[in-house]
């Protein structure tokens, strides 16, 4: 093994490959982040174009972000997040809080999906001009409904552990989405997170001890960690937003 790990992922904006991202900083691994290298290092878009038309060795990821090293492909950035926290010393050691953390991770990407269906309720692919009706809808639901009950349920998480973590007694890959779950909601829903984010004191607390981890802190100050963007998951359209 080499120990070096290439993240792929769309340049330009949080998205989805900030999750993992996210556990190489805290890790400090050794990693290159190959959709914003030079073409002529190797990476940029048409070298994870080439990865998602041919695969490595028959190994080919439906989407970004997606994970190479050596012959070993991995996609999904809940999963990619849960291997490289295990291999990084970021994931719990006992295999039931191991286990228990894929759960959460999933949930995480879950929660994810929802954030971007607030602005892509109909589809995907169509422009957020085209369906802005239904937006307004989805995300008056998501507003309501969802974030309480996403954000409710870390809280139980954390009041049910003594150690201000969410799995185990130390920081680990599932603890670092949800401090970029509340930087997002923050961010795409400013209005709501102010009226309600007090109703969850643990999420607010380890959120900023994940903000003060030194790695993380270096990593939040540095060029490297991009500004949040309306063509990333977390969009601020004020009109998605309210109180
Ligand atoms: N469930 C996947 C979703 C991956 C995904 O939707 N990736 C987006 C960027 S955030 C993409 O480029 N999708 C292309 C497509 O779905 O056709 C994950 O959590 O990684």
């Amino acid at each position: 093994m080499t120990e070096r790990f290439d993240l792929y992922y769309w340049p330009g904006l949080q998205g989805r490959g900030e999750f993992p991202r996210l556990v190489l900083e805290a890790a400090e691994a050794p990693y290159r982040d190959m959709g914003r290298l030079d073409e002529a290092e190797g990476g940029g878009v048409s070298a994870m174009m080439a990865i998602l038309e041919t695969g490595i060795g028959g190994r080919i990821p439906f989407a970004p972000p997606f994970l190479v090293e050596d012959d070993r492909l991995v996609a999904q950035a809940a999963e990619v997040s849960a291997h490289l926290g295990e291999r990084l010393g970021l994931a719990p050691q006992a295999e039931a809080d191991r286990l228990f953390a894929r759960t959460i991770a999933l949930t995480t990407a879950d929660l994810v999906a929802e954030a971007h269906d607030t602005h892509h309720p109909v589809g995907t692919g169509l422009y957020y001009d085209d369906q802005k009706p239904e937006a307004r809808r989805r995300s008056e639901e998501f507003r309501r409904e969802r974030m309480p009950k996403f954000l409710g349920w870390y809280e139980r998480l954390l009041s049910a552990n003594p150690s201000g973590f969410l799995v185990g007694d130390r920081l680990t890959y599932v603890d670092l989405g949800l401090f970029q779950i509340v930087e997002g909601l923050r961010y795409a829903f400013p209005r709501r997170m102010a009226a309600i984010e007090a109703n969850y004191p643990r999420v607010l607390a380890l959120h900023d001890r994940v903000a003060a981890h030194p790695p993380v802190a270096r990593y939040l100050a540095s060029p490297r960690r991009l500004a949040f963007n309306e063509d990333g998951i977390f969009r601020h359209y004020p009109e998605l937003d309210g109180a």
